[in-house]
């Protein structure tokens, strides 16, 4: 069977835009490349001296690993100087990304996780890259300013995700269905290995972090005991897989069904919040999702029409199987 590239599927898929100008193609093979290069010091995690936490606190609170920095860093250098961009924004940094004005710019703009699930790297499980790509609204040559990258996710042009595990795949979507491509080592390519991907309309499982029981709020708990009890379609326990990272989290349920939850807590009791990012998190995600036939919410209503006040805004995202996730906004709705 002949296998079709990940650039060959660009290229033919570029090619039916009227608007095609190549600049896209560059934009996702100069990404493609960097997580290429992630993907080979992930792989070798545990041989060089990259694991383990660099002492520093990020922006969201959280311990920096040694190979966050490092995917940041990679994503940033390479994206720079990709010539199609005109800022970034990471999850890592504080602040907004400007390119230079020394290298060439463009009118996307990027923003991502470098390496969702980063925690979980020193025990050798599955972690991510996770992107959303943007236009700006005017093209003008000024510096890009906060408020241009502060769009809804329904403006997104591109988003999908890299996940490293016991293979390296890249799925991504950009508006028309969503593909998913596996790294063949042996030639150094992303391949087509799930075309036209789309998530069961109803599933078995569910994947929260039971462990945050005792922060929910009521509706929250008795959805989760329908889906631990008969009281759920099934007529028996959904099954609970949680692996605690959103991104081989979200491939599971796209590939399997079900639903990923990680709602609204009150751990901080002044202020309750969700834990997972808007920007660089929820909403690449939830267009993967809604684009294979899921939904991603916030509990109310769709997380890709959330415009965000701030670069590193915390949402809830229930997210998955089109009917899970309906129960769980029909629940609310009828809680509130
Ligand atoms: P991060 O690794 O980019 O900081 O992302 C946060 C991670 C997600 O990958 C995962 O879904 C979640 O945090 C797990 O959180 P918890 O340990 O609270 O269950
Ligand atoms: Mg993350």
């Amino acid at each position: 069977m002949r296998q079709v590239t990940v650039t060959e599927h660009l290229l033919t898929h570029q090619s039916m835009s009227a608007s095609a100008t190549g600049r896209f193609t560059s934009l996702l093979n100069e990404l493609i490349l960097s997580a290429k290069i992630i993907s080979r010091s992930v792989n070798k995690a545990g041989l060089l001296d990259v694991l383990g936490g660099t002492g520093e606190v990020n922006v969201q609170g959280e311990q920096v690993q040694k190979l966050d920095e490092f995917a940041n860093s990679i994503l940033i250098h390479r994206m720079k100087r990709a010539g199609v961009l005109c800022a970034m924004a990471s999850e890592e940094n504080a602040d907004l990304i400007p390119v230079p004005e020394k290298f060439q710019r463009g009118s996307y703009m990027l923003v991502f996780d470098p390496l969702d699930g980063s925690s979980n790297i020193d025990v050798n499980i599955n972690v991510g890259t996770i992107f959303s790509i943007l236009k700006r609204k005017d093209n003008s040559d000024k510096e890009v300013s906060l408020s241009e990258i502060l769009q809804a996710g329904v403006e997104q042009v591109a988003a999908g995700y890299f996940l490293y595990g016991p293979s390296t795949m890249m799925v991504y979507t950009t508006g028309r269905g969503v593909n998913g491509f596996t790294l063949d080592p042996s030639v150094g390519e992303f391949l087509l290995s799930h075309p036209n991907m789309r998530i069961p309309e109803d599933g078995k499982i569910y994947s929260v972090n039971e462990g945050n029981q005792m922060y929910w709020d009521t509706p929250t708990k008795e959805i989760m005991e329908t889906f631990r009890s008969k009281q759920n379609k099934l007529g028996k326990p959904y099954s609970l897989r949680y692996v605690g990272s959103l991104v081989a989290d979200f491939h599971r349920t796209l590939l399997y069904g079900g639903i990923f939850l990680y709602p609204m807590d009150h751990k901080d009791p002044n202020k309750p919040s969700g834990k997972l990012r808007l920007m660089c998190e929820a909403s690449p995600l939830s267009m993967v999702a809604e684009q294979a036939g899921g939904l991603g919410s916030d509990g109310s209503g769709r997380i890709l029409d959330i415009k965000p006040d701030m670069l590193h805004q915390r949402v809830p995202l229930i997210i998955g199987s089109k009917n899970d996730v309906q129960f769980c906004i029909d629940h609310y709705k009828k809680a509130s």
